[in-house]
């Protein structure tokens, strides 16, 4: 088992939380898997070395008790451990891939399982179209429906990943590939440099006196599992457990700008700007921008100065969607994005008290290291029992206490704020005079996302009504390969929210990233002003404030809509604290 990395022992623990989950275990075991995971893969040693040690503990880990230390110790010892062996006696594994179609429950599967013995994707899709779900108690022909509709959704998203997970391996290969000889330059392009929030494969560009020499050290990454094509200046091949694709180009220095441009995409983009050559007489390709008439190359070293011999200003690749950008840029009206060296402050993070792995100390002194101003504390609420969510005693005991904190200095200012669910009907989840004594109020829904579109709207319609809601927190709540949005009248709810000047979050989790693209240049439109916030349950997650901003230029968004660029002081009147 010596193989065995930390992010290995945390999938076997959450895995095995799942499996827990189809057999309708208690929900406070199955959290203490999910923590136990969750806490490994953030750690920054090996577990695996920490086991072997016979002077550690494992237990000196957060979130690892005594029996989750035995578990870890059978890992050690042979790759699994008694309880997940005996769940996976009961279920097969593929059982797994069941809990990734939306509107499946583990209690549905765990009665499909019962009735038809059936736990593979292509399985249910034949029990939906065969009407063989309505004939079980609680299920009926709407689910039926629901479940077609999921898996289909659920095929399109397969074999899409998560825009940190390819930027992390993009970094990754970067540097390795740089330090072929003869190879200059390694810059990533594709969905992840415009910075799309899922990413098919990665596309990376190589360029140098030996460029080729890149190609040869790529296949012989000891990640690299399956070589897929090789030629003179291109290899393909999958790469990690995941299977991930990643083409690498070599090419020739006085191309490369054009070949980073058409790379980058989006073929839409692409397809416009391909028109608009043509309309002034030229041919553009990845080999560069050629005069029809002769032929000959004007334009390929620099992306620059294709776009510029165009009549076109630089267009940032967030921007190039083909969602009226060339025009801008033809005009002179590209906005002025937004970048993270505007960020002063992050308004959204957790800590020990609730579900976060670190004290509120340690996330201010990570906060201080990354240069902010200030920071907001926004443990959840009561209802959210399972994360000890605070009540409206220990939310007013918390203010005092942050209130005491920035009178004694801690180099950093905190503001005394809660994640506050929004409730069914509405209304917040805290009384209103525990609310008034915070800084900040984050309001999120959590709960009953299946609601009808009408019913959700009125919900957050009401949730605006609370006199002391200052933001909206992860508005669409989509997991991204996870769960869609759930659906309702967004540009009403941004037209009010506009009106009473509640701001919308940009939750910059990588499982997030919400708002989005469209989303955000609607609201914007009506008036809303945006917080980029990371919902931080670590100090590391404070990071992912880039995929925020990234989010944020791709909607288009300048520093004035952001509030969090702001100076300490400006944000106080902001938000009257
Ligand atoms: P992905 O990988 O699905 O997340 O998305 P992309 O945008 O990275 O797409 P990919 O990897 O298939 O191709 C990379 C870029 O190459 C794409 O953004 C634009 C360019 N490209 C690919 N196929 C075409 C095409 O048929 N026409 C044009 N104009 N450009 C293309
Ligand atoms: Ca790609
Ligand atoms: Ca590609
Ligand atoms: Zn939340």
């Amino acid at each position: 088992m010596k193989s065995m990395e930390n992010r290995d022992i945390a999938r076997l623990l959450s895995e095995t939380a799942d499996l827990m989950e189809i057999a309708g275990e208690d929900p406070f075991r199955i959290r203490s898997y999910r923590n136990a995971a969750s806490s490994i893969e953030s750690y920054p040693e090996r577990v695996l070395d920490i086991l072997k040690d016979p002077n550690r503990k494992v237990t000196d880990i957060p979130g690892i008790g005594k029996s989750m230390a035995a578990n870890l110790q059978e890992i050690a010892a042979r790759g699994s451990f008694d309880r997940r062996d005996q769940l996976l006696a009961k279920y097969p594994p593929t059982a797994l891939e069941l809990l990734k179609i939306q509107g499946l429950g583990p209690k549905t599967i765990s009665l499909l399982w019962e009735h038809y013995r059936v736990s593979t994707i292509d399985g249910l899709e034949r029990l939906c179209q065969e009407q063989k779900l309505r004939v079980l108690p609680r299920l009926g022909a709407k689910l039926e429906e629901k479940i077609l509709r999921s898996i289909c959704n659920y095929r399109q998203r397969a074999g899409r990943f998560l825009l940190n997970f390819a930027d992390e391996l993009a970094a990754d290969l970067s540097g390795y590939l740089a330090e072929a000889p003869g190879v200059e330059k390694v810059t990533p392009a594709g969905s992840l440099r415009r910075g799309r929030e899922t990413v098919g494969d990665l596309d990376l560009l190589v360029t140098g006196p030996s460029a080729a020499n890149a190609l040869d050290r790529f296949v012989s990454h000891p990640k690299v599992n399956e070589v897929i094509a090789r030629g003179p200046n291109k290899a393909s091949a999958k790469v990690g457990f995941q299977a991930f694709q990643v083409d690498v180009r070599a090419l020739p220095r006085e191309s490369y700008g054009a070949a980073l441009q058409y790379f980058t995409g989006s073929k839409e983009h692409n397809i416009a700007l391909r028109s608009r050559a043509l309309k002034m007489g030229y041919t553009l390709s990845e080999y560069g921008l050629f005069r029809r008439d002769d032929n000959i190359r004007v334009a390929g070293e620099t992306e620059e100065e294709v776009y510029a011999k165009l009549g076109l200003a630089w267009i940032p690749p967030e921007l190039r969607e083909n969602q009226g950008e060339i025009e801008a840029a033809a005009e002179g009206r590209l906005p002025h994005l937004v970048e993270q060296r505007h960020i002063r402050g992050d308004l959204h993070m957790h800590t020990v008290e609730t579900d976060g792995r670190a004290t509120l100390e340690e996330m201010a002194a990570a906060a201080s290291a990354l240069g902010y101003e200030y920071i907001a504390i926004t443990d959840h609420s009561k209802a959210l029992a399972m994360a000890n969510g605070l009540d409206e005693r220990r939310a007013v005991a918390f203010a005092k206490h942050v209130k005491r904190l920035n009178e004694s200095g801690l180099g950093i200012h905190v503001f005394s704020g809660i994640e506050c669910d929004i409730r069914r009907d509405g209304t917040m989840d805290l009384a209103e005079d525990a609310l008034a004594e915070l800084d900040l109020v984050i309001g999120s829904v959590h709960s009953y996302m299946n609601l009808e579109p009408a019913e959700m709207t009125d919900r957050l319609l009401r949730a605006l009504e609370c006199p002391y809601l200052r933001i909206l927190g992860h508005p669409t709540g989509r997991l991204l390969l996870v769960r869609d949005a759930y659906p309702f009248d967004f540009d009403r709810v941004a037209a009010e929210a506009a009106r009473r000047g509640v701001i919308f979050e940009i939750n910059s989790s990588p499982e997030r990233l919400d708002l989005y693209d469209a989303l955000l240049r609607s609201a914007r439109a009506r008036g809303v002003r945006f917080a980029i916030s990371t919902d931080a349950h670590h100090p590391n997650h404070l990071r992912n404030i880039r995929y925020g901003v990234t989010m944020a230029r791709r909607g288009w968004l300048e520093p004035a809509d952001v509030v969090n660029t702001l100076p300490l002081n400006e944000f106080r009147k902001l938000i009257g604290k």
